[in-house]
């Protein structure tokens, strides 16, 4: 499954790294990249293993709440 979540605070490559570890730490990940031109992180993921929630929290942990 893909999504897309749109980060206003990434505004640099710092935030870019930021943002791709913490997700990628969660289980279930299958790939994240983030971007700082368009602030979106887009996530591939397994839905049986990790929730749209899940992550959305993770981001929200690290400094970067979704919109
Ligand atoms: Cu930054």
């Amino acid at each position: 499954m893909q999504m897309t979540l749109k980060v206003p605070k990434i505004h640099c490559d710092g935030c870019v790294n930021t943002v791709e570890t913490a997700v990628k730490k969660l289980d279930g990940i299958q790939n994240v990249s983030a971007s700082e031109l368009s602030k979106e992180v887009r996530v591939e993921y397994d839905p049986e293993k990790v929730k749209e929630d899940q992550i959305r929290k993770a981001l929200l942990l690290v400094g970067y709440p979704p919109a």
